[in-house]
């Protein structure tokens, strides 16, 4: 049976991908700034086998261990195959058995959408042989999920609002020193997805227009700030993106709170960090995780402070990376 295999890293966002245009699939409205968890991977392995005659072909799709609804993949498989069949694959009729591990907690607000698809997308393509450029994979994995789009890069990158693919805006070590400590408050899944939240802000929340059009103002400070490896300028940005993000969900009708009292008692702890001297920046995404960036200096200080405060689960560390593996070879 022919098989193929392929992984990819969650894409963390420094500055915020909230809220959808209209006129595509995960068109984003905002643009996002992002780098990648080298630490966290998403592998996923694809087998198959010739579809019997006379009907089309077919996948199944679990993720650690789990059968999957196939709904949510369907569309991204067609358009991989959709490329296999123009390039005349051998294996693009094949029925396609798709098993995905992740080795962080799934769907609990640590991305495992964007090196998910993106993992999907690269497997995918390995397996019917592709060789498609950066960008039509990054297009492809849009869209399944918008921040998929980055994940199919490593280091540092950007999704413009508006924009069908993402770009690397520097390889990873630019900044060597960088690192993303991630608080695990809770390991449960969401109960609203971020699609749906995201929508809902979108449709409900009077502070949607104003985030949107705020937002612009902090991808030039975050580029800058990475440009110039200034983390306290980076971390000024980031938490305010990550802030008026969280602002504009609370004010959505049915309200979106990710937030939980563990979550709360971080940014705090966050904050008496930076008071005293250590680079502790934190942001959130759609979960109750709170991941902290900072520079390898600071990271053994966080870890204890973390480790003492009773409020997390689990602490994962990572450096910024996260080439998937089939541009690394
Ligand atoms: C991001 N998030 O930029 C933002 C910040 C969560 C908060 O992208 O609907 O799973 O699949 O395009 O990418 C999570 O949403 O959403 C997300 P879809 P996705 O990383």
């Amino acid at each position: 049976m022919p098989s193929a295999r392929a992984s990819a890293s969650p894409s963390l966002a420094l500055i915020k991908y909230w809220g959808k245009q209209p006129g595509g699939v995960n068109i984003p409205a905002t643009t996002s700034v992002a780098v990648g968890l080298h630490a966290l991977r998403t592998t996923t392995e694809v087998e198959g086998e010739p579809s019997p005659a006379g009907r089309s072909p077919a996948a199944r799709l679990s993720i650690d261990g789990v059968e999957q609804l196939i709904t949510p993949f369907e569309a991204v498989i067609a358009a991989v195959r959709e490329h296999a069949e123009r390039a005349g694959s051998r294996y693009s009729a094949y029925d396609l058995t798709i098993d995905s591990r992740n080795s962080f907690p799934t769907a609990a607000g640590i991305a495992s959408s964007s090196s998910g698809f993106a993992a999907l997308v690269g497997s995918l393509a390995t397996f019917f042989e592709l060789d498609l450029p950066d960008q039509e994979m990054s297009a492809l994995a849009r869209t399944g999920s918008g921040s998929a789009a980055r994940s199919v890069f490593g280091g540092f990158t950007r999704l413009d609002a508006g924009s069908r693919k993402a770009s690397r805006i520097h390889p990873a070590d630019h900044w060597p020193q960088l690192r993303v400590l991630v608080a695990i408050t809770d390991r449960a899944p969401k109960a609203v997805g971020s699609r749906e939240a995201m929508e809902r802000t979108r449709r409900s929340s009077p502070y949607y227009d104003a985030w949107v059009s705020d937002s612009v103002s902090l991808v030039d400070e975050a580029i800058a700030a990475i440009g110039e490896r200034d983390i306290e300028r980076l971390g000024t940005a980031m938490r305010a993106s990550y802030l008026r993000m969280t602002g504009s969900m609370l004010a959505a009708d049915p309200p979106v709170i990710y937030w939980i009292p563990q979550s709360v008692a971080i940014i705090r702890l966050c904050e008496e960090l930076r008071a005293s001297g250590i680079h502790a920046w934190e942001t959130m995404d759609a979960g109750p995780q709170v991941k902290i960036l900072t520079t390898t200096d600071d990271t053994p200080a966080i870890r204890a402070a973390l480790e003492s405060s009773g409020a997390v689960v689990g602490v994962l560390e990572s450096e910024i990376g996260g080439e998937p593996s089939w541009r690394v070879g």
